[in-house]
């Protein structure tokens, strides 16, 4: 049953029941609708209560319903939350945990709201690309008035049930540790025979000066949303609260919801709302897989990446320990992690007492017996595989039985990896993105001999250091940096042929990149694409490539780190100024080839950044090492820069109609450096059947 009934001293219990948050469904919203009813006919009645059990009250409406017909069947959420309000007899909703989204659109629709502390109380839709679309925006101002009805509606951000002790959202807050079915009870007992029964609806919103706050409140949002049109319909929606009679306003309200609905944008923040938590699932990995415990961390490198990987065990609250061959090398790590907490907490972003202690959970050795009781031990050193085997030589004779080793590798071979060691099972690949204290995305890279529950734990602990965990496959350069090589080589040959490299990157943040290749490059370090250019030049000879990045190179334009790269820049300024001499070395290169340039358009730039990522995708997904194409959305979302509002490269691409991005492959494939273009048997297949990457 998707909604209990119980009676206790005449009051009826109806407890939603729908795991794991109690999501309005269908079946949910059905049962709730014949629950109240049988209170209803139920003579010997007086009161109900309306709770939720496990661990929400209710998440909202069922987001996974929303592209099924179910999420439009009758009873629909407003017919349920009409059968509470309409209710002869005082319904009670009873909220201990979660209450958000339709979840607290029903409790609205409710006579009275009571709730333990700790609740966590929000509209979020708006974090889907949405609006309240079952009365939140007219019910939620006449509890909390205009303006923090606006800032809950706009931001979607929880608010602590306590914090809105007192407003007329909660008629109780009981005091921590209350048994909350039994309060309830007792409360709806005592409001039995209180007539008329309180209607939100009845309530009005009393803002004397709503135009001028909406008017700023409108140009404030405006300003922030920058290609999502929800806010500001939430900002009109709930304007209508004031301006509007309630039921217009529920119309009103209607209306846009639904337009919002089928805004490719509200699509993408759905898919990556549900990628996102898709990810940590394995198929071959039960949910239930035991893991081992992660209570102790060690870090191999104090360089950039090795420093930024041991803040964020010392974030999570994980002791670790850095280390390094040389103390100078310790020391300036060290410091450097120092320098970045204290200049977080300078922002205002880290309280001193919080900076002390993740300092304090960082400590530095030179030793590898030091480290040798760490739970986990990532290894950071420079991307050669002579290095790494040293390393884990090293590691192999002195960590403990049962400690996990990873690599933060971004592209070598993690099963030529663990076979250095005598416990490949223990292995793993930990590729964080840089800085490694920012970036959310973690990609774990999965070795042939890696046993499942260290996969299992390090996804774990991805979500403990608060990361986008993503599984991926061994390849070269797993999934993201498999992809960003055929999007850089795309940027190459744009140069040869005719654009210059602010032009693309102007293209590529337009279509909403935070940053285009050729900036993205100056911030990374071109020498690192450099360094496995040659690499790769050795080991798989014959991949074509557009000379200039390695012209650049020679020059010793490495990007921010060098002072200069794709682009100028001046001392202690990282504004990025286009460089006349780099634009002359890409038309004397172009001169040099015989090419005659010819004028890009900004359109085609786009199809050949983003086609060449959707292309080598659909090749990591047809040999499986991406398990599935959200989980290549996620990478490109959480790591890549690649815009939110369209969903990822293969959602985008899907968007877009694979067919049209296969004829836009085709066409390139027939024009200049057109061998870098064959098109990967399972687009074809899918634009053939007329499939999705996202089915
Ligand atoms: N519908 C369906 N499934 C949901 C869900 C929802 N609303 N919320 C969460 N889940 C699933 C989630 O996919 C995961 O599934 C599991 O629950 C645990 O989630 C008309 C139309 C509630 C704070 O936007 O913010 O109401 O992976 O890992 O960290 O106005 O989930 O286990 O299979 O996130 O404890 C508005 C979205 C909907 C809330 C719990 N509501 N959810 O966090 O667990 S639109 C939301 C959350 C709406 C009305 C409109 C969080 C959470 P699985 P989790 P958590």
């Amino acid at each position: 049953m998707s909604a209990d009934y119980q009676v206790h001293d005449n009051v009826a219990v109806i407890t939603l029941n729908n795991p794991p948050v109690n999501g309005m469904g269908l079946a949910t919203r059905t049962a709730a609708v014949a629950a109240l009813r049988r209170a209803q006919d139920d003579g010997a009645i007086v009161a109900i209560v309306l709770t939720g059990a496990g661990k929400a009250f209710s998440g909202g409406a069922d987001i996974k319903e929303f592209n099924s017909p179910n999420a439009l069947a009758e009873p629909s959420l407003f017919a349920l939350i009409a059968t509470a309000e309409g209710s002869t007899k005082p319904v009670v909703a009873a909220i201990h945990s979660v209450c958000m989204g339709g979840g607290l659109e029903l409790a609205l629709g409710c006579h009275y709201r009571v709730a333990l502390p700790g609740a966590q109380i929000a509209l979020p839709e708006v974090k889907l690309g949405l609006l309240p679309g079952a009365g939140g925006t007219q019910r939620l101002p006449r509890v909390l008035g205009l303006e923090m009805a606006l800032n809950m509606i706009v931001s979607g951000t929880p608010v602590l049930s306590e914090k809105l002790a007192g407003t007329m959202l909660f008629n109780e807050v009981f005091s921590a540790g209350t048994d909350l079915v039994p309060a309830a009870v007792a409360f709806a007992k005592s409001v039995a025979a209180l007539r008329p029964l309180p209607k939100v609806r009845e309530m009005t919103v009393d803002y004397p000066e709503h135009a001028a706050f909406l008017a700023s409140t409108r140009a404030t949002v405006k300003a922030a949303a920058g290609p999502f049109p929800a806010p500001l319909e939430c900002v009109e929606t709930v304007a209508a609260s004031v301006t509007m009679p309630f039921d217009e306003g529920i119309k009103f309200e209607r209306q846009r919801f639904m337009h919002l609905m089928q805004t490719t944008e509200s699509k993408a923040l759905r898919h990556a709302f549900f990628a996102e938590r898709l990810a940590s699932k394995i198929p071959d990995v039960p949910a239930d897989t035991p893991t081992r415990a992660i209570d102790k961390a060690a870090v191999i490198g104090a360089g950039t990446m090795g420093g930024g990987i041991a803040m964020n065990f010392a974030n999570a609250g994980i002791p670790v320990i850095l280390l390094e061959t040389k103390q100078e090398a310790l020391d300036k790590g060290l410091a450097t992690i120092r320098k970045n907490y204290e200049n977080t907490m300078k922002k205002g972003k880290l309280t001193p007492e919080k900076c002390a202690q993740r300092i304090g959970l960082i400590s530095g050795t030179l030793d590898y017996a030091a480290i040798a009781s760490a739970d986990i031990v990532v290894e950071a050193v420079f991307e050669d595989l002579a290095v790494k085997e040293t390393v884990f030589r090293q590691l192999d004779a002195v960590m403990k039985p049962g400690a996990i080793l990873a690599s933060n590798t971004s592209t070598l071979d993690v099963d030529k990896i663990a076979a250095f060691t005598g416990r490949p099972q223990d292995v793993i690949g930990t590729h964080f993105f840089s800085p490694a204290n920012v970036m959310k995305l973690l990609e774990i890279v999965r070795g042939k001999a890696t046993a499942k529950d260290v996969l299992a734990t390090t996804l774990a602990l991805s979500k403990k250091l608060k990361k986008t965990g993503v599984v991926s496959g061994v390849c070269d350069g797993f999934i993201g940096n498999r992809m960003v090589e055929q999007y850089v080589r795309q940027a190459g040959f744009l140069l040869d042929e005719g654009a210059l490299p602010a032009q693309v990157d102007r293209a590529a943040e337009q279509f909403g990149f935070a940053m285009g290749p050729f900036r993205m490059g100056d911030l990374a370090g071109n020498d690192i694409g450099w360094y496995i250019r040659k690499r790769r030049a050795i080991e798989s000879p014959g991949m074509l490539y557009s000379k200039t990045a390695d012209l650049l190179c020679e020059q010793g334009r490495f990007g921010q780190k060098t002072g200069a790269g794709w682009y100028d820049y001046k001392a202690g300024d990282r504004t990025a100024y286009p460089s006349p001499l780099v634009d002359d070395m890409v038309l004397a290169h172009s001169a040099a080839l015989g090419v005659t340039r010819r004028v890009i358009s900004d359109a085609e730039i786009v199809e050949r950044l983003v086609y060449s990522l959707v292309n080598e995708g659909a090749q990591i997904l047809a040999e499986g090492i991406a398990m599935r194409a959200s989980d290549i959305d996620m990478v490109y979302l959480t790591g890549y820069g690649f815009p939110l509002y369209r969903g990822g490269p293969m959602f985008y691409a899907d968007t877009v109609g694979l067919p049209n991005v296969l004829a836009a492959i085709e066409h390139y494939a027939r024009g200049a450096n057109g061998a870098a273009w064959v098109a990967a048997p399972l687009l074809v297949q899918l634009a053939a059947d007329g499939k999705q990457f996202n089915r």
